[in-house]
């Protein structure tokens, strides 16, 4: 007896186990007329919609012919902050530069301002919100940085968030120490002793568990390519693996630093150069991409994922969820960017949000892959095909959402020609 039976799948995408790199991305099993059974959390079944019909389960969900996917995991967001930026959008169609609304102490600075000022309790509240419409479109593991502290009290604030969202949501979040974000207005001209401060702060994320990551702003005006590599380092001497903002606006070498030091991912790459795309490919690190950030920040060039993947790179995407350069977290929207701005193929954009962004998050062996006896993580998207979601751009096609085997998320009916009777939500 199974806990739930989903049946009569149109289309069940099953990425291989990963990282994919290269060619190995151009692939995608497609399996038609399926049906997939969860049990205590697993996975514990995966057969045709024909050999379903004897089996039982307490539940049974009829796919309609639609898709089925494993849940999306998202390796790039900044999800808990203060405030917002709203009003940098004038700014942004003065065409006044994003490391220039940063150098006059707004940008990620007005985030810091505001986050410092909020309590745990508050910042809680907002992320839990936001978590639950990230789950809402599909994804089922992320990643979250600090970042908007620049301090020991505010960083550790944000990173004791994280921990709490973990713990009590049904969701999987992967903490990041992102305390290099920025250079506070307090270490104004003393970026050095910032940089040994944030060091100061690892032995004590590492002792407590507060975060598996730790990432750098790796950019002109922030920090520099040598101080990338001494905090890269000092982190890893503690146990926690490497991330880096690297190259998203000028080329300062972040990719090949990132390869050099083994770094679990190197992220943005707008920027990168040949040899890093190169570097790349020969390496371990995975290249997480984030064109919505392009978008937003109005640009035209765009990371180079087609060299990235035709030289053999690992290739993720993310969202960048955070109120400045990037305020979406739909992942389904990310996919039709990858495709329209990136020429990713449907199946390298699977790809992308499924087994290689779990791997740049050090969830490859329990996220992104469905087979029977991992984690019943799993998406029923209201969709034909798995080319659809890249195609109809913007919208949310989840119909329903499972973690671990419960579900977490579903679509009610709307009443748009129908109005509610007593008792009926929507
Ligand atoms: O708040 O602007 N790029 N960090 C580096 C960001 C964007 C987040 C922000
Ligand atoms: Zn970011």
């Amino acid at each position: 007896m199974y806990d739930t039976l989903i049946e009569n799948i149109g289309q069940l995408i099953l990425p291989a186990e990963g990282p994919l790199k290269g060619d190995a991305m151009k692939q995608l099993e497609v399996k038609e007329n399926m049906a997939i059974a969860f049990h205590e959390g697993k996975v514990a079944w995966i057969g045709t919609n024909e050999e379903a019909q004897k089996l039982k389960a307490s539940e049974r969900v009829d796919a309609m012919e639609k898709t089925v996917t494993p849940g999306l995991v998202d390796p790039h967001t900044h999800l808990v902050f203060g405030g917002s930026r709203e009003n940098e959008l004038a700014l942004k169609q003065a065409g006044v530069p994003y490391l220039e609304i940063l150098k006059q102490g707004g940008g990620i600075l007005s985030t810091v301002e505001a986050t410092r000022a909020e309590s745990e309790d508050d910042l809680y509240e907002k992320a839990k919100q936001t978590l639950e419409q990230i789950a809402a479109h599909g994804v089922t593991t992320l990643e979250a940085k600090s970042g908007y502290g620049l301090d020991r009290e505010a960083e550790l604030k944000q990173l004791r968030v994280v921990k709490r969202l973990n713990e009590e949501s049904l969701l999987d979040l992967v903490s990041t120490f992102l305390g290099p974000h920025a250079i506070p207005p307090e270490y104004k001209g003393k970026e050095e002793a910032f940089l040994e401060e944030m060091i100061r702060l690892l032995p004590e994320i590492s002792a407590e568990g507060l975060a598996e990551f730790t990432d750098i702003f790796c950019e002109t005006g922030v920090f520099t390519i040598e101080q990338s590599r001494r905090f890269m380092k000092a982190s890893q001497e503690l146990g926690l693996q490497t991330k880096i903002h690297a190259d998203e606006i000028d080329p300062l070498g972040g990719t090949e630093l990132a390869v050099s030091m083994g770094a679990a991912s190197a992220d943005h790459l707008v920027a990168a150069s040949e040899e890093g795309i190169d570097n790349l490919a020969e390496g371990d690190t995975v290249a997480v991409l984030l064109p919505g950030t392009t978008f937003y920040l109005g640009k035209d060039h765009y990371a180079k994922a087609r060299k990235m993947i035709d030289r053999g790179a690992a290739v993720a995407l993310a969202t960048d969820f955070n109120p400045g350069s990037c305020v979406t977290y739909n992942l389904q929207m990310i996919m039709s960017l990858a495709a329209l701005k990136m020429k990713m193929t449907p199946k390298e954009i699977w790809n992308s949000v499924t087994v290689n962004a779990a791997h740049a998050i050090g969830r490859g062996d329990v996220a992104g892959c469905l087979s029977v006896g991992r984690t019943a993580d799993v998406v029923l998207w209201d969709v034909p095909n798995y080319k659809y979601i890249p195609y109809h751009y913007a919208a949310n096609h989840a119909k329903a959402v499972w973690k671990s085997g419960r579900k977490v998320w579903e679509r009610r009916g709307a009443h748009v020609f129908s109005v509610p009777q007593p008792g009926q939500g929507c």
